[in-house]
């Protein structure tokens, strides 16, 4: 039985599992959700995540949301001896502490960007000042310790990609729309530029997202 994604091609967060499936290389069968039809807001869809989030798996009777709870789940039953969990224990602990520090205190202001652009950009919205200037301040501070900490480092754990670098990378599939201000920090774009150029499935997917938003734009007219 195939592994079912439910998601929408333009979502950065859908964006980290097709990432990390293709560096795993599991198969899993796309089922499209469209967010700006409000498909995840239909009563089927909220059998599956009550949060009526994307993106969605299901696996046989298993269904997970929550992006990292999907991938930890790719990572340790579909693809155990990958190491995107880190090489050892120590590492393990240290990808997992920077995947929940990217929910709490690094995407999560990146998500209130790519809602302010959405406001104003599909629904012709005010931007709330108030709104942009706090994620601008705390994308600020976490982006620097997180320069800091990749000055002398190629990835966010240890020496190959974990699920870690693809929680972390995840804001810069909007970043074009949400201004946050990534390039103010040379180490954090200089790895964000290192995961495109070594790892083909983070490059291909920014693709897929570029074109599904640029349809989402051409749409509005
Ligand atoms: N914390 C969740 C965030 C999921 C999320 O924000 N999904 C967005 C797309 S990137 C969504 O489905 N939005 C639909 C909506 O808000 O109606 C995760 O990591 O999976």
């Amino acid at each position: 039985m195939s592994i079912k994604l439910y998601g929408d091609p333009g979502s950065g967060s859908l964006r980290r599992v097709t990432a990390a499936a293709a560096v795993m290389g599991v198969d899993i069968e796309r089922i499209n959700v469209d967010l700006f039809k409000g498909e995840s807001h239909t009563l089927e869809f909220l059998n599956l995540n009550p949060h009526g989030l994307t993106p969605v798996l299901q696996d046989g009777d298993t269904v997970i949301w929550e992006t990292s709870a999907i991938n930890l789940y790719l990572a340790t039953k579909a693809s155990p001896d990958l190491n995107l969990l880190g090489r050892t224990e120590a590492e393990r602990f240290e990808v997992l502490q920077w995947m929940f520090w990217s929910g709490e205190q690094w995407r999560v202001f990146s998500t209130f960007l790519f809602n302010e652009w959405a406001g104003k950009t599909l629904m012709g919205k005010p931007p709330t000042d108030a709104v942009v200037e706090l994620s601008m301040g705390n994308i600020r501070s976490a982006a620097t310790v997180l320069d800091a900490h990749l000055a002398s480092r190629k990835f966010i754990v240890g020496e190959a990609v974990t699920l870690a670098d693809i929680d972390i990378a995840a804001p810069f599939s909007q970043y074009q729309r949400t201004g946050a201000p990534f390039d103010e920090f040379p180490n954090l774009m200089a790895w964000h530029q290192r995961l495109l150029d070594t790892v083909p499935a983070w490059a291909a997917t920014r693709d897929e997202v570029e074109r599904r938003m640029a349809g989402v734009l051409d749409d509005l007219g």
